[in-house]
């Protein structure tokens, strides 16, 4: 099979895992590198080697790097700050590559819609590096919804609460003026479309509990999905709690013949009530596979990029599939700028 070749456009903290995710995977091939501080770059190639001797492989230039190997790219991965996705994916569109670009999709409503434009007008694909929804135990509790065991789902609490120090290793992320609800809620809110479909309305609160930071660090989002479930989300960067579960995202939903939750440790309990009447648990346990380079306070996510690339790179050989394109993550990022619109107005916001 051909490999398909591709160009990484920054090579910051996350780069570091989206590299190895790739090679986890047959037939890609990197061919070059971009990051406007050359040394990063630099540095960067000496862990990931260009393969072709005698090619230029990394570039502080983004003209360069597409003036040089435009003709042979298959695609692009930008993994930048989401202030230059925009930048970066009308840059690639107009040398007609296709753009796969890290989530939050852009800084605004505007900048994703415009993503999405210029991908239609220049015929590439756009996709979204959208990795929460292909955890193991996020995919496991969507076959559970799908077996019917519980029934018509009408109630879930969604929570990603935590104090793990992430600015330790992200530190511009306590610069966001916008902070939990585009890098953290981008995914988690992605992770309500993927297990209950769109939603109809939505109504926000936030907080800021750290004041070394910009941006709020707390968010509660209650939606009501066009199923009629309701849906209430919970994200804190500044909860103390008995467990720490970063970076797990847990869920219990109840439905019309039962629930499931899924616990930390990726344990899932689904209750029920047997033949007799009586109330009866299950326990399944949705064990990420474990990866060499991942980090292993991060290893459920670093898994899911691999997932989350494999299913990009089927759609991007034509066989179809691609779950988070550019098109369906407008309908996350809407919900996110919803959010912020809902916490600022202290309104109920109409989808
Ligand atoms: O995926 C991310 O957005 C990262 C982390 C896993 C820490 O949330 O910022």
């Amino acid at each position: 099979m051909q490999k398909l070749k591709f160009a990484v456009i920054g090579t910051g903290f996350w780069a570091n895992y989206q590299l190895p995710a790739w090679y986890e995977l047959e037939h890609v091939e990197l061919v070059a590198l971009y990051n406007r501080t050359r040394s990063r770059a630099d540095a960067f190639a000496q862990r990931f080697p260009g393969r072709r001797p005698n090619v230029p492989f990394v570039y502080d230039d983004i003209d360069e790097l597409l003036d040089q190997h435009a003709d042979e790219l298959d695609f692009v991965d930008i993994i930048t700050d989401v202030d230059t996705h925009l930048y970066f994916t009308t840059k690639a569109a107009q040398r007609k590559l296709n753009v796969i670009c890290q989530k939050p999709m852009g800084p605004t409503l505007a900048d994703a819609r415009q993503m999405v434009e210029v991908c239609e007008r220049e015929g590439v694909r756009l996709y979204i590096h959208e990795n929460f929804r292909w955890q193991a135990p996020i995919r496991q509790l969507k076959t559970v919804l799908g077996s019917g065991v519980i029934g018509q789902p009408f109630n879930a609490t969604v929570s990603f609460c935590s104090a793990f120090p992430v600015f330790d290793n992200q530190p511009f992320l306590a610069e966001l003026e916008q902070f939990i609800l585009t890098d953290i809620g981008s995914h988690v809110l992605d992770i309500c479309r993927f297990l209950f479909g769109e939603a109809r309305s939505l109504y926000c609160q936030t907080t800021r509990v750290n004041p070394a930071i910009r941006g709020e660090d707390v968010a509660n989002v209650l939606m009501t999905m066009q199923s009629g479930l309701v849906c209430s989300v919970t994200m804190s960067y500044a909860s103390i709690r008995e467990h720490e579960v970063f970076p797990q995202t847990l869920v219990t939903v109840e439905g019309s013949a039962g629930s499931v939750v899924l616990d930390r440790d990726f344990a899932i309990r689904i209750t029920t009530h047997n033949e007799a009447g009586e109330r009866t648990t299950q326990m399944q346990v949705a064990t990420p596979p474990v990866y060499p380079w991942a980090d292993p306070a991060y290893a459920v996510v670093h898994a899911s990029i691999v997932d989350c690339n494999r299913n990009l790179l089927t759609d991007l050989r034509g066989l179809g599939g691609a779950e988070t394109t550019g098109t369906d993550n407008l309908e996350t990022i809407r919900l996110v700028y919803a959010a912020y619109d809902s916490a600022r107005d202290n309104v109920v916001v109409y989808l």
